[in-house]
Parts: C-alpha cells; structure tokens; sequence
C-alpha cells in the first residue's frame, strides 16, 4: 500500500479522536424507577427531580477532563427529555417545572457555557411508542424526533445509536444518516447505519491491543455476537469508542448503590486500556433521583482526573518527528516509568511494530516492544534507570510520522 492509498481521518473525525474522553450521562424515567429498562409503560408523573442541575453535571466533566458529553436524550423507556411533538411521552407531561422543561436543552446550554462537545443518545429500540412494530410508521417517529435534536440544540458531536433491543431489526439507515450528514456534518455516527467510529465491542470501557483505526466490522450488540458489517460509504477509518459506567453494570443510578461504584484503580486500568491503546473513553457518571451527581461519584471522577493530571501533564523529555528511529539523550540519569506516543494520524495508521529501548551502563536495553501506536499508546513499566531512550519502528507501510514521544517519571 502507498502513502497515498492508506486509510486516513477526516478532519471531525480527527478533533474528535483529539478529545479522547467523554462523559456519557443515562438520566430519565429509570433514574426514578431503580431500574436499568424500562418497558416504557411508567407514569411520566413519577418524572420529578427536586434540584436538577444540568451545569452540575457538565461543571464536573469539565473539571474531570472530558471534552465532550453524551445525553441520553431517550432510552429504551421511550420517555424523552425535550418536549418532543412527536409524543407525550416526555417531560412535557411530567410534574417537573409543570411541564416547561427541557433537560436536553440544559446540557446542551452547559456544555456551550463550559466550552465542551455535546451529544445524543436516541434509542433506536422504544418499548413504549405504539407504532413501533410497524415499520415504516416507526421509521417516520424516529427521524422526526432525531431531525428535533438535531436542528434545536445546537452543534453536536456526536450521535449514539445503541444496537440493543434492535438485534435483527432493519432501520431506514439511509434515511437516518441522511439527516445526521444534512444536519451536523461534524457529528460523529456512533455504530450504526453508516458509521464514523465504532464500538469497541464490550460495556468494561476496554480497547484489545492492537486496536487498530481501521475496520471493516464491529460488535452491534451486548446481546448478540453478530457482527455489523459496515455499508459501502462508511470510510475505512472508524476509530474506536469504549463506553463503561463508573458504577458496575449500572448505567442509570439506584438508590443504596455506592457499593458498585469503580475504584481509583479500576479507573486507571480502564484509562490504560482506552486511551492508552489509541481509542476514545466514553465514562458514564449518572444523576441521581434529585438531577445531581452524587458526592462519591463527582470525588471518583475528581480523584481520576487528578491522577491523569499528575501522571501525564508533565513529561521529562519530549521529541516529534519522521523516520524509523528518534532519540532522546537526558540530561542527567532519571528513573523513568511510562512513555506515551502518538502518530501523527493525519498521515494514516502507518507503525506496525516498535521497539522502545532505554541505554543504561551505556548499553541499549529493550524495555517495551508494541505494534499499534495510532493516537495514542501508552506503555507503562516497571522504573529503568537510564540516560536516553529511543524508538525504533522496525515495521511500517510508509515512512512513519511521530507527532509525539514524551518520557513520563511518575514515581
Ligand atoms: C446498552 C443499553 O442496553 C444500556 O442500557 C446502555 O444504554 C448502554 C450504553 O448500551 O446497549
């Protein structure tokens, strides 16, 4: 394969791989019902959060470090959080500011205030809508309410179309990304229909290594292994997200629940796995009954944002450039435990293999041997003593580009 011919990103597919962490937030009907699906027949009565405070949760993100944040604008419920017209089903008839709020709104507001992304979540699977089993009645249902959320809130990032429920269902695709494409160019498509990234293909927030920017398949479902094979128009190039709620197994919030929260050292591992293997992480922090963030949860996020702070914002020694080979001499000897690379993807996925060596007592030792590095690879080991480190690409398709090697000493 020629540099010319190798799979490459778009531009919003780029910024978006850029961002590398969002924060997905599962609220509505459920959150008040101690359930995770609901079979969309709850009262909207019970909809009632006494403090919602959407710039809450959008405060903490920003503070945690997620560049974007994903909504789920509606569930499998059917219950939607902006006044759609295309239902009652939604916070129009629910007791929460007497029917005049719009909590899509106020994320999206929030977002735009704390200068991160937004984005949707609109399940294609509704258990509550009546015109559901019929097709093309749904087909119509579905992209009037995707056409409000698109054309009311503002620029998006990205669209989430979750597989569950929909094993072996047929939407009108065409239909649906069409709208995406005519309204938010920029949005990425998350898994379906013609998709710009994919799913990684498990709820542990979890990339396998390599995991690479290119694909021609990936996992539609939890509850099916089928295999979704991409449509012709979606590009070679369709980067991984890997989503995982910060409370085991719980997307939405329960009550009595602290126990399932993820530990510090959980996080971590899930950020070495995501990020660290190239792919975007997609972290679900969920409100609770009254629309806030609890305690425990916003100290965890804190906690592992202080933690990526301290351990990666401030490199040793840091180097870019093209060639199979780039050296960094240290000024002195320094105890180092984590080297972070990244390709310069603009110019393609192009390393196959790569050796990172560090030279002690004046010899070259080989401390990490990797393929992938795409976005971003992080490798961690146990601390070397050493004088200079080098990357030798011992496998690529074309001449590689490093946008960064950076030497990191977190001890
Ligand atoms: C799954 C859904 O069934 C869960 O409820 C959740 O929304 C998760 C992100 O996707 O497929």
């Amino acid at each position: 394969m020629s540099r010319h011919d190798l799979p490459k990103p778009t531009t919003a597919q780029y910024r978006w791989q850029d961002m590398e962490m969002g924060m997905f937030c599962h609220f509505g009907m459920n959150t008040f019902c101690d359930q995770e699906w609901g079979d969309g027949s709850d009262s909207p009565e019970k909809f009632n959060p006494s403090s919602l405070d959407a710039g809450q949760w959008v405060r903490l993100a920003k503070e945690g470090g997620f560049k974007y944040f994903i909504l789920t604008a509606k569930h499998h419920d059917g219950f939607c959080l902006w006044p759609t017209k295309t239902t009652d089903y939604s916070v129009a008839s629910s007791p929460w500011k007497d029917g005049k709020g719009d909590v899509v709104l106020e994320c999206a507001e929030a977002c735009r205030r704390e200068g991160i992304g937004f984005g949707v979540y609109l399940s294609p699977w509704d258990r509550h809508e009546p015109c559901y089993p019929d097709k093309e009645a749904y087909d119509n249902f579905y992209t009037e309410q995707l056409t409000e959320l698109l054309t009311n809130y503002g620029p998006l990032v990205e669209v989430w179309f979750d597989g569950a429920g929909s094993e072996g269902r047929e939407y009108d695709w065409a239909r649906i990304i069409g709208l995406v494409r005519k309204y938010q160019p920029d949005a990425m498509i998350f898994n379906q229909g013609a998709p710009t990234i994919r799913w990684v293909g498990n709820e542990d927030g979890v990339a396998p290594y390599p995991c690479w920017n290119t694909a021609k398949e990936a996992r539609v479902s939890m509850f099916t292994n089928d295999m979704l094979t991409w449509l012709p128009d979606t590009p070679d190039w369709v980067p991984a997200e890997c989503d995982v709620p910060i409370r085991k197994n719980k997307w939405f919030w329960h009550p009595d629940d602290e126990g399932s929260l993820l530990s510090l050292e959980d996080l971590k591992d899930i950020y070495y796995r995501s990020v660290g293997h190239g792919a975007n992480l997609l972290l679900n922090v969920a409100p609770d009954d009254r629309g806030l963030i609890p305690d425990a949860d916003a100290a965890r996020v804190r906690e592992f944002a202080k933690w990526i702070r301290d351990t990666f914002s401030n490199p040793l020694y840091e180097t870019s450039g093209s060639g199979n080979e780039l050296e960094i001499s240290f000024r002195s000897r320094e105890y180092i435990d984590h080297i972070v690379l990244m390709e310069e993807i603009a110019e393609g996925e192009r390393v196959r293999e790569y050796i990172l060596e560090a030279m002690e007592n004046n010899q070259w030792t080989e401390i990490v041997r990797g393929s992938a590095i795409g976005h971003k690879k992080i490798d961690r080991f146990e601390p070397v003593l050493c004088s200079k480190v080098r990357l030798r690409i011992s496998k690529a398709v074309a001449p590689p580009v490093i946008r960064k090697f950076s030497v990191f000493a977190s001890i």
